[in-house]
């Protein structure tokens, strides 16, 4: 058994959990698969009615579940509200493509015969999902698997077992079959029998790089064909000369030190021009000073509390890294553990490190907390050339008044995600979401791709003519 606990006052025990086997795995797949089997004969309309139910539970529980995300994950009100109203957009989204286009059709080069494409499901899909969107995350697997007639074993963070709890509750209770959506908690013991197992078609996976990859290989011996990665991210905002300086720093603040740095599409470069670099830093610097860190649950609290004590460590790690490096610290820096109300917790300054020369390990590793790191560009093509120069490609933003550069910078960056005058956060579900490189290995969730990931492609050919016709033999002689 383990605890999840509140990252904000880890004394305050959320729930206690069985940490299961690779058995309770394989017991998990096969209840999911037998149930699997009447669920992909329900018409998809209706797979999508109990889908917009769910959803309806989810809204009507909306203040519970939002309490219960700060309080599990340390997120801070409004934005635990955004993670369960994803959820909920997510239904609705996925409900309406039940009675949407399901595949295409074209016209066969022979009379009397038709040909078109179906979706059919793959079977059971694995999912192993983070903390930081515990409600959110789940919702934008479970529901388009759902769609697709598929059956889910749902391994959710052993930091958020409780919101993945309440989110498959949401849905068993809105009349979705339970054995179909099969919970496993637990850490990297489950999560590896999952993706070896043979019975699980496919493998969904977003969190760390070294995970996704060690989850990857391991699928590639006995595991599910399809696997999908949603990795890290070394997000950037550009800052041009004639940008709207209060916008930018605007989105700075929200984009780095929102959710404490701690989301996958975080900013954590500014590439700024010479120019503008003084006068957007002092604002910067002046308002990440005043952000004020507390308990995430009460209202006036800017910044939560970081995950784990581990979670500080390597934060602060990888600012001492920057410092030895020679980037100065210009405001924040430090890890607290003293603030107000939140015994136990750990929480990490708002920071800005400057001085960061491209080359820097801060300016090339994913930091996954409330670090943004500031480097200088002379223009737009140095500046794009510096995004595209990590490993990473999920989100980046350019801050400009000038539309050419702008749609200049959209088709020079090499990233799944592009903001024009917005922050790197805050991608709407009905779109794609996922990056290039090592962001991922080509996936995409969330809009229509979510289903095409959950379901395979089944191309039908009828021919009612009542006679041999045969396609791909050449009668018409050389042209
Ligand atoms: C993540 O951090 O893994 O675009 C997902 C955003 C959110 C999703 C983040 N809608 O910031």
């Amino acid at each position: 058994m383990f605890d999840s606990v509140n990252p904000a006052r880890p004394a305050d025990v959320v729930g206690t959990y069985p940490s299961r086997s690779g058995e309770d795995v394989d017991g998990a797949v096969r209840a999911a698969a037998a149930a699997q089997i009447a669920w992909a004969r329900v018409p998809v309309p209706a797979r999508g009615e109990l889908i917009a139910a769910a959803g309806a539970v989810l809204a009507a529980r909306k203040a519970e579940l939002s309490a219960l995300v700060s309080r599990e994950v340390g997120k801070i009100a409004v934005e635990a509200g955004g993670d369960v109203q994803e959820a909920i957009d997510m239904a609705a989204f996925v409900a309406g493509q039940g009675r949407a286009a399901w595949g295409e059709t074209v016209p066969s080069e022979l009379a009397d015969k038709l040909c078109w494409t179906t979706r059919a499901p793959i079977g059971v899909v694995g999912m192993i999902t983070p903390w930081n969107f515990p409600v959110a995350i789940p919702s934008w697997k479970c529901f388009p698997a759902l769609l697709a007639g598929n059956g889910i074993v749902l391994k959710p963070s052993e930091h958020a077992p409780g919101c993945a709890e309440a989110f498959v509750r949401a849905c068993t209770e809105a009349g979705i079959p339970p054995d179909l959506l099969q919970v496993i908690h637990g850490g990297p013991v489950p999560g590896a029998a999952l993706a070896v197992h043979p019975g699980v078609g496919a493998l969904s996976f977003t969190g760390s790089v070294r995970s996704g990859r060690s989850v990857a290989a391991a699928a590639m011996e006995t595991g599910p064909r399809l696997v999908s990665l949603e990795l890290g991210g070394k997000n950037a905002m550009i800052v041009a000369a004639d940008a709207d300086i209060d916008l930018a720093v605007d989105g700075a603040l929200f984009g780095a030190f929102g959710t404490a740095g701690q989301r996958c599409t975080s900013t954590s470069r500014l590439l700024v021009h010479p120019d503008v670099a003084g006068a957007l830093l002092d604002r910067l610097v002046e308002r990440a000073g005043a952000l004020r860190l507390g308990d995430p649950q009460d209202p006036s609290t800017d910044v939560g509390p970081l995950i784990t004590e581990a979670a500080g460590q390597r934060i602060a790690a990888m600012v001492e890294v920057a410092r030895a490096e020679g980037a100065s610290v210009v405001c924040g820096g430090r890890p607290r553990t003293d603030v107000a109300g939140c015994e136990g917790a750990v929480f990490y300054e708002p920071t800005v490190v400057t001085g960061v020369r491209p080359a820097h390990r801060l300016a090339r590793e994913e930091v996954f907390g409330p670090v943004l790191a500031v480097l200088e560009v002379a223009d737009l093509d140095e500046a794009v050339a510096v995004v595209n120069q990590v490993d990473y490609g999920l989100s980046a933003a350019v801050y400009t008044r000038d539309v050419n550069a702008a749609l200049r910078a959209v088709a020079g960056i090499d990233t799944g995600i592009v903001y024009v005058n917005a922050p790197t956060i805050g991608a709407e579900i009905p779109l794609p979401f996922g990056g290039t490189k090592h962001t991922g290995n080509g996936f995409r969730e969330a809009g229509t791709r979510g289903i095409e990931q959950f379901s395979q492609v089944k191309t039908v050919y009828v021919d009612y003519s009542g006679r041999l016709q045969r396609a791909q033999i050449d009668n018409r002689g050389p042209s």
